[in-house]
């Protein structure tokens, strides 16, 4: 078994641990004031962190209603004046790195340290410059060894998620049968995805919360497999890109149980594409229509690139052109 495949195996037990450590932490740990008094938080990391950042981001919003941005790490290092306005009093930033060391998030972290926009920090590596940067750092209680980011990225996600939810009084009893979820909805997914390792073309659908899933989705199968890939905003699809749909096409939808996504799916049929769809009952992998169960769908784009990587005969330890960590 590769570290890659592992470590995705080894959510069954990060996530519950995850729960854990953060309920503990929020219930010793106040969250920062500054976070609790913004108008406005950004969110920044970098490639898997920041679809990590769209997607936390916007559950943080449809939790707390306050104003988010997702935003590289590189558009505030090298293009702060068009990303960053004057116009909100009480702004934050929180800075999301695995390592803690991508040279875009920690200049990001020095930019708004110049603007007086405090920040918080999570990562997986307690002596990172990111944990000298930020104003406060959670550090999670676990590694990854992998070039490729899986259990991190799932890992940091209901760490966000668990704070959105405790900034507004709720209980975590969803997030507790969630993470009771993990091993079947691998063994689903694994089950799946044997039968889609030998498309030319895929491409991930989804909305809101979930669009962060879809273009991480497209990362792992480029990252894992070297494969060709699309993500969108569900809806966007239609307004372009879909002139390219034919035979060979896998469209993986991450659904809301929406009637024009019937619509959608219908159409990319006509056109030839195999379309599977992530949601609940009565979708190919039921999981959870529940806002709360993002953190789990990211799997399956975890699972379906190992899938495709090992019919391929890619090695999935040494990524082409990829390192662990990107620095300038
Ligand atoms: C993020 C990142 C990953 C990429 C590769 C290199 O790093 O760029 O997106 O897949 O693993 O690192 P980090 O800032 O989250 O450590």
């Amino acid at each position: 078994m590769s570290l890659v495949e592992k470590e995705i195996k080894e959510q069954v037990e990060t996530l519950p641990l995850t729960l854990e450590y953060m309920e503990n932490y929020l219930a010793k740990e106040k969250i920062p004031s500054f976070i609790l008094e913004s108008d406005l938080i950004y969110f920044i990391g970098c490639g898997t962190s920041l679809y990590l950042s769209l997607s936390a981001s916007r559950f943080f919003t449809l939790k707390t209603k306050k104003e988010t941005k997702f935003l590289p790490g590189g558009e505030i290092f090298f293009a702060s004046n068009e990303n960053v306005g004057n116009k909100y009093l009480k702004r934050s930033a929180i800075l999301i790195s695995r390592s803690g060391e991508s040279t875009e998030v920690i200049k990001a972290g020095e930019v708004f340290r110049k603007m007086n926009i405090p920040t918080l920090g999570i990562t997986l590596e307690p002596e990172s410059s990111l944990t000298k940067i930020s104003n406060v750092s959670i550090i999670l209680p676990f590694r990854e060894e992998s070039i490729v980011m899986t259990k991190s990225f799932s890992g940091i996600l209901l760490s966000l998620e668990l704070i959105s939810s405790y900034m507004i009084g709720e209980d975590f009893s969803a997030y507790k049968n969630l993470v009771k979820k993990v091993p079947e909805v691998i063994q689903r997914m694994e089950e799946e995805a044997d039968k889609y390792m030998n498309f030319k073309h895929y491409v991930f659908l989804g909305l809101g919360i979930e669009e962060g899933i879809a273009r991480e989705s497209a990362l792992k199968l480029e990252e894992m497999s070297l494969s060709k890939v699309e993500a969108y905003s569900t809806f966007e699809y239609r307004h372009g890109p879909k002139s390219l749909v034919e035979e060979g096409f896998l469209v993986s939808i991450f659904r809301r149980g929406l009637k024009e996504e019937e619509d959608l799916i219908e159409e990319l049929e006509s056109y030839g594409a195999k379309v599977i769809t992530i949601g609940d009952d009565g979708d190919n992998i039921p999981i959870s229509y529940l806002p709360e169960s993002v953190f789990l769908k990211v799997l399956w784009g975890q699972i379906l690139g190992l899938k495709i990587a090992d019919y391929k005969n890619i090695n999935v330890e040494s990524p082409r052109n990829l390192s662990k960590v990107v620095k300038f």
